[in-house]
């Protein structure tokens, strides 16, 4: 993928948050990729000393590649700092992740960090939080999955593979949903709502977030909290 000034200025200054001793659990994506990327240079450079956490085969990757020491949520429960990236977020830190299916791992990770910050940049800041929601489901409950999620009002797509024939496959043998709501005028409500029916494993909407950081394309980066 070619190269953004702006996910990469997002994605470095988040980077410099990180102090030795941290513990950081590492996103998956094309903004936190660059945050990956930039710790491994501080640990060689600066002799930073830290440990991660992935929450997908691509960024476990990525962190190898990089030499970012990594271990498991079993081995390190609590975690400093949780970095990666989104797909849109609104002025009240809402937000809506999973374009790289991954934001199951992702929850889980975020939520056992005490700081939770998002790298990314202005084109997708949002007065409403409108672009699809993706949802994680058992493919042994897709079809009541289905149903329950068109009564909510979405509008579904089952998310193809891009080079495999049928469904995109998660890292944790599941199916990925896409539900278009169209404007999410009460985000909290449709998540409670998503989390009640059964054979979801996760949703894409998350409440968590501490800190957006928004690349810009001089470089420069503005911090909503
Ligand atoms: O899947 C995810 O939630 C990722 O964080 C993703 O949505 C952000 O990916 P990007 O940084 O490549 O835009």
């Amino acid at each position: 993928t070619q190269e953004s000034p702006e996910k990469k200025a997002a994605g470095i200054y988040a980077a410099s948050l990180v102090k030795s001793g941290d513990k950081v659990g590492l996103g998956t994506g094309s903004t936190v990729a660059y945050t990956i990327k930039e710790l491994g240079r501080r640990i060689r450079e600066e002799k930073l000393n830290v440990v991660g956490v992935v929450t997908s085969y691509q960024s476990e990757a990525i962190a190898i590649e990089a030499g970012v020491p990594l271990t498991t949520l079993a081995q390190m429960p609590e975690l400093t700092i949780a970095i990666d990236g989104a797909d849109q977020f609104d002025k009240n830190l809402m937000a809506i992740k999973g374009g790289g299916a991954a934001h199951t791992r992702e929850k889980i990770v975020s939520m056992s960090a005490k700081r939770f910050v998002v790298v990314s940049d202005p084109k997708k800041k949002a007065d409403v939080l409108s672009v699809p929601v993706p949802v994680e489901v058992m493919p042994f409950g897709k079809e009541l999955a289905v149903r329950q999620l068109k009564e909510l009002g979405g509008k579904l797509v089952l998310r193809a593979a891009a080079k495999k024939d049928g469904p995109v496959i998660t890292d944790n043998g599941n199916f990925v949903i896409d539900c278009d709501f169209g404007e999410i005028q009460n985000p909290k409500e449709l998540a409670a709502r998503i989390s009640q029916i059964p054979g979801v494993v996760e949703h894409g909407l998350f409440m968590n977030v501490d800190e957006v950081v928004i690349g810009k394309s001089d470089g420069s980066i503005e911090i909503l909290k």
